[in-house]
């Protein structure tokens, strides 16, 4: 017989005899009969059932959350939540939840985000959870479906690499190969920009590695970024491409997933374009014209500007025009004054969601830069040798994923978006 999911039983199937499995949410017994809630990943769905049903073997009865399948005939049900429901012909028992469960997935009970996490395979069975990563599973699917609709190729490139690719600081070392120091990617930075060469467009949704101290609800030891590199295109170009991503992004996940959205109670608005721009010189002067923040020309903004920042800028908006020191070697500095940089920020209020720009194409000059931030050009040989085949002028940006859905599910610590966080703290399940 065809297994029907929840979300799939319909007044059609009146009459007839259906099988759903799933967990068992909830047992309540009323004399003669029980109600059995039996929930799958779509949903949950009653089913009546004789007492003796609950029974498994030598005297065990079946627990709240044992994995289960039922066979039976759809019918009417007098119940607000469920009109239809399933009158049980026969009930098996997969498997028995041993109680006590290390956390109650009804959400009934709270639990801490550490418990949870301790528990993640059985956390995700609160459909809160799955909504979390049902919309994240639709946004990377939407993600890349607007990227190859502009013209981007997706690749992938090795996460074991020889030499850094954002500077030296927070690498995560590997002792593996013989001789030679090999590290953990940060970025996909050097390879993307390479890939300009030839396959012009060119984007990458995968895992990257920081060994981050700062123990932030946005910063992640292993955290998931989508990245761009575009060949004959500049700042603003690439900054149009997140902006039309974004509300691609945003419109289809508030049409397709709207019942996700409301359980996690996210009501994001679809941002129009272009997103404000100020520039990093425009943010210094407002810090210190509304709040008294003096900001050194080529300091960083701190969290708590960014805060005060994001408190006068409501949604997205870019910050552009960094200090040219304040960013990595290879964002190309702006033609009309070389202290600042044709580079930007993406934020969403107080949070940075992306950052990105033009790039030098210029060897001569990419390897002076290197020199200038006390980077060694013979540790960035194979990179350098690449701009002496004829580069394209190019820019790019990378987008932390798990940010942004922080923003989507309205949920503070980027840990309740990722199945699996890993951190200074965490390095289990
Ligand atoms: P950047 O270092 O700013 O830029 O990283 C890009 C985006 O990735 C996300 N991110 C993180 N998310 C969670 N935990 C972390 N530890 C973490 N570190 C970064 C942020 C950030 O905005 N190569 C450049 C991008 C480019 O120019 O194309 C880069 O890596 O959302």
């Amino acid at each position: 017989m065809e297994r029907v999911y929840a979300n799939q039983l319909e007044e059609s199937m009146l009459g007839r005899d259906v099988e759903v499995a799933g967990w068992v949410e909830d047992i309540r017994e009323l004399g003669a009969i029980v109600f059995i809630i039996v929930r799958d990943v779509s949903g949950g769905i009653q089913v009546v059932a004789e007492p003796s049903m609950l029974t498994v073997n030598e005297g065990t009865k079946v627990t709240r959350q044992s994995s289960v399948r039922v066979r039976g005939r759809v019918q009417r049900s007098r119940s607000v939540h469920y009109p239809l429901e399933i009158r049980a012909e026969a009930l098996t028992v997969y498997s028995i939840a041993k109680h006590p469960l290390p956390i109650d997935p009804t959400g009934r009970v709270s639990a801490s985000l550490d418990a949870r996490l301790d528990a993640r395979a059985l956390d995700l069975r609160n459909p809160s959870v799955a909504a979390i990563f049902k919309l994240r599973h639709h946004a990377l699917q939407m993600i890349r479906r607007v990227l190859v609709e502009k013209g981007f190729m997706e690749v992938n490139t090795p996460k074991i690499i020889g030499s850094a690719s954002e500077g030296g600081a927070n690498l995560f070392r590997l002792t593996y190969f013989n001789n030679r120091q090999a590290y953990l990617a940060q970025s996909p930075q050097l390879y993307k920009e390479q890939l300009t060469l030839a396959l012009d467009r060119v984007f990458e949704i995968a895992s990257y590695y920081r060994a981050e101290k700062s123990h932030t609800t946005r910063h992640l030891s292993e955290f998931v970024s989508v990245d761009i590199e575009a060949a004959y295109m500049d700042a603003d170009g690439v900054m149009r491409v997140a902006e039309e991503l974004m509300v691609s992004l945003l419109r289809e996940l508030k049409e397709r997933c709207s019942r996700e959205l409301s359980l996690l109670g996210s009501s994001i608005d679809v941002p129009s374009p272009p997103f404000p721009r100020i520039t990093y010189m425009e943010a210094v002067e407002m810090l210190r014209k509304d709040h008294g923040i003096s900001i050194e020309f080529g300091d960083d903004l701190s969290d708590h500007a960014l805060k005060l920042l994001g408190e006068s800028i409501k949604g997205f908006y870019f910050i552009v025009d960094w200090p040219t020191k304040l960013k990595p070697f290879y964002i190309h500095e702006r033609d009309d004054d070389p202290n600042l940089s044709y580079s930007f920020d993406l934020q969403y209020g107080a949070l940075e969601l992306a950052s990105g720009g033009k790039r030098l194409h210029d060897a001569s000059r990419l390897r002076s830069r290197l020199v200038e931030q006390g980077l060694n050009p013979d540790d960035f040989r194979d990179h350098l040798k690449v701009f002496e085949w004829g580069m394209p002028p190019h820019a790019g940006w990378g987008l932390g994923l798990d940010r942004l859905m922080t923003v989507i599910c309205n949920v503070k610590n980027v840990r309740e978006v990722v199945l699996y966080p890993r951190d200074t703290e965490r390095l289990n399940p």
